[in-house]
């Protein structure tokens, strides 16, 4: 029997008051999972549970930073007492920034490494013992278009989610014999508040370049939403993926298939 309910389960989602996170978080609930999630601060953890129970679901938020490991580990504990152990985990906190490389200081390189990648393997180490003690869970690291391609501005977004990849693998290598399965989602172009910029409408009414390219590289010529994401994610969530380990779900519309349109 094929089984994609997440009835009973316990899903940590982070930085999931808005964006990808939030809509993965509403899947997972809709499926029947309990949601948790956390964000840097207490102002978008209110706002996040007030957007969950717009949807009617009861999320319990949690303000915690995923690069401070003694938060974290607070933060986890704190969730396997008020509400329980966690089966599912959802690295999905992330940033970017656009800048040249040659223009780009150490300081802002490191942060987003310490964001996009320190930040899944602190969340996943402080996860996975009791995962292992309850045999059984679920780690999804948000990847994406960046763990397989490169382009102008993103040199450390590149290498934080090209490490991703890597880390799932890892994970997946190290803790399968546990019954644990960590795997990726690769988003394709999401229309989020980090894309925004990517979107801008011109001073005279046209497009942004960026984004007409992005419909042009997509077959399916359009943006993704956060809602193409749910289903995916509630199948690596869920006991029908129980022997999918390691693996990056690219959700791209096809991006990475596609060789591009021929200029006319
Ligand atoms: P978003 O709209 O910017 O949301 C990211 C969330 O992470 C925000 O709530 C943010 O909080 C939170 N966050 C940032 N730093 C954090 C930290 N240190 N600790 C805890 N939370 C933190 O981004 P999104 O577009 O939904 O992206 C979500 C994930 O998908 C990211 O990992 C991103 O790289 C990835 N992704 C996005 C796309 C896309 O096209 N949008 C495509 C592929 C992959 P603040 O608002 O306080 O910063
Ligand atoms: C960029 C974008 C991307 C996307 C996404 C693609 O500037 O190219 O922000 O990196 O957000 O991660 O999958």
């Amino acid at each position: 029997m094929v089984n994609f309910s997440l009835e009973g389960k316990i899903a940590l989602v982070t930085g999931a008051s808005y964006g990808i996170g939030f809509s993965i978080a509403t899947g997972f609930a809709k499926a029947g999972a309990t949601i948790v999630f956390n964000d840097i601060k207490q102002e978008l953890v209110d706002k996040g549970v007030a957007a969950y129970a717009a949807e009617g679901i009861k999320a319990h938020g949690y303000v915690c930073d995923v690069t401070d490991e003694a938060g974290v580990n607070t933060m986890v504990a704190q969730i396997e007492k008020e509400v329980g152990v966690i089966d599912i985990l959802v690295n999905n906190a992330g940033i970017i920034k656009r800048i040249p490389m040659i223009e780009m200081s150490a300081a802002d390189f490191r942060q987003v490494i310490d964001i996009d990648l320190n930040g899944p393997f602190i969340v996943s180490k402080a996860v996975l013992p009791s995962m292992i003690k309850k045999g059984h869970g679920k780690i999804i690291n948000i990847c994406s278009m960046m763990s397989e391609l490169g382009r102008e501005t993103v040199s450390a977004y590149a290498a934080a989610k090209g490490g991703l990849k890597m880390l799932t693998r890892n994970i997946a290598s190290e803790y399968g014999e546990y019954n644990i399965q960590c795997n990726g989602i690769g988003p394709g172009y999401i229309a989020t508040p980090q894309t925004a910029p990517l979107r801008e409408v011109q001073a005279d009414g046209s497009r942004h370049p960026f984004d007409s390219f992005i419909i042009a590289k997509t077959p399916a010529a359009r943006w993704g939403t956060p809602e193409d994401l749910m289903g995916p994610a509630v199948f690596l969530a869920s006991d029908a993926s129980n022997f999918v380990n390691g693996h990056v779900l690219y959700v791209d519309g096809g991006i990475l298939a596609y060789i591009g349109k021929q200029p006319k």
